[in-house]
């Protein structure tokens, strides 16, 4: 299903080497699905919806065929879609460069979004993803901690950087739009490459809103402010996501800047989150930052920024290549997959063997339909079970923790997944 193969990068490491969780994954990401077009019925999302105003999604009941073959575990691992922003920021010498980056990957996690107005299947409690790349280095990990309301405890990890958080939304439909609350907080811990302290990060993801639902137009709209800050230094990034509004101009539009502790302009951000990202050298100012009308206009910047006279682009969207069914990215598409390969060393838990989501990405919307009642119905079963012997639902793999730095609550990794998976070996047998 590949022809990329993965090979170990010579990795030099300063922090985390975690390349003992590259077995499974020898034979590279896959590049399409086996469905070429997905042809679903086109039925209107307001004729559905009209009946469930002040519902949140996860009391909606929908045909399957608004839902999308990603879940909301998968929808979160989006997000490593850009993290060779985190790199390229831990290679930066100059913690506001570093700022600049990780503001850049806090936004980067959007241009996923296009196009994308379905339902993500909702992840089962106790339900696992993991994810691994050794061609870039790092893994992914994520946990359904809790059913109602939905939650996801996620890990991710790379020599230089480690990233985690809570995936948690509260979505309500207001009849005009449908509005995704996310709650969680997200950390980011930065090893730079050059030596010397670990920056602290965290930041709170924008509002996520389906707006266009009775004009029969669904597109998501993705708004607000996001305030991206280095606990380490005292130095932010703010970074205001446009709503759509009337004007074409002003959608997808970002407009931001990256100041020192003491609140003085450095760095000036502008762009759109659907494209691109750039970023000017403002010493002391703010300056509105747009598409610069030079040929060079696509080359991403490397180095550092030093000329105030010029934009730099600092981060672009992959190509969405026209045709993928569900219209999913590329990247999302290689989550899903499974091969003879992997298959013994997932844990029995993994998404990828739940059978409604394969049958969905395969066309099979009926099964997938039932399947889905199915699996849901077991859960309700398993739930009645606890409740009558009195016991309460215990992740496997994190516990409630609070932030010694910060003061907030977050999801501890207890990172027995990984040497358990290597324990159990190919055989695939946890516990
Ligand atoms: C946005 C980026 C965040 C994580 C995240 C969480 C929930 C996702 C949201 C993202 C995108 C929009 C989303 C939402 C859940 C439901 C909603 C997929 C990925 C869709 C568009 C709602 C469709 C509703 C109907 C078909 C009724 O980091």
């Amino acid at each position: 299903p590949s022809d990329t193969k993965q090979e170990k990068k010579d990795v030099v490491i300063s922090g985390i080497d975690i390349s003992s969780s590259f077995s499974g994954y020898e034979n590279g990401i896959r590049h399409k699905l086996k469905m070429e077009s997905d042809d679903r019925p086109k039925i209107s999302l307001w004729g559905i919806l009209k009946s469930m105003i002040g519902k949140d999604m996860t009391r909606m009941t929908l045909p399957v065929s608004f839902n999308e073959p990603t879940s909301l575990l998968y929808r979160c691992g989006e997000d490593m879609e850009y993290v060779e922003l985190l790199d390229l920021a831990a290679e930066r010498s100059d913690s506001i460069e570093r700022l600049m980056y990780v503001a850049a990957f806090a936004a980067s996690e959007y241009a996923s979004t296009i196009g994308r107005v379905a339902k993500p299947f909702n992840p089962l409690l106790g339900e696992t993803f993991e994810y691994v790349r050794p061609d870039k280095n790092y893994r992914f990990f994520i946990e359904q901690v809790s059913h109602h309301p939905p939650i996801g405890a996620a890990w991710a990890e790379s020599p230089n950087w480690t990233y985690w958080g809570e995936s948690h939304v509260k979505s309500k439909f207001y009849g005009k739009s449908f509005d995704i609350n996310p709650l969680g907080t997200w950390f980011l811990k930065l090893r730079p490459t050059a030596g010397g302290k670990e920056d602290l990060y965290t930041w709170k993801k924008v509002t996520s809103s389906v707006v266009g639902i009775i004009t029969g137009n669904p597109t998501v709209d993705n708004y607000g402010p996001m305030e991206i800050k280095n606990w380490t230094t005292g130095e932010v990034a703010l970074v205001e996501f446009k709503a759509r509004g009337w004007k074409a101009s002003s959608a997808y539009q970002i407009v931001g800047k990256v100041m020192d502790a003491s609140g003085q302009v450095r760095v000036s951000l502008g762009g759109r989150w659907n494209s691109r990202l750039y970023a000017r050298l403002t010493p002391g100012y703010e300056a509105a930052v747009d598409e610069p009308s030079t040929k060079n206009k696509d080359i991403v910047h490397r180095g550092s920024i030093a000329d105030p006279s010029r934009a730099y682009l600092i981060w672009q969207a992959n190509e969405r290549p026209a045709g993928i069914p569900f219209n999913l990215t590329p990247f999302v598409l290689t989550f899903n997959h499974i091969d003879d390969k992997l298959r013994p060393w997932i844990a029995p838990t993994d998404s990828r063997l739940r059978p409604d989501q394969r049958a969905m990405e395969e066309g099979e919307y009926d099964f997938a339909a039932t399947e889905k009642n199915r699996l849901e119905e077991n859960q309700r079963a398993r739930r009645r079970m606890r409740e009558n012997a009195g016991e309460e639902f215990v992740p496997a793999w994190f516990t409630k923790a609070t932030c010694e730095i910060t003061g907030e609550e977050y999801w501890q990794f207890n990172g027995k997944y990984w040497t358990q998976r290597e324990k159990a070996g190919p055989d695939g047998d946890y516990e």
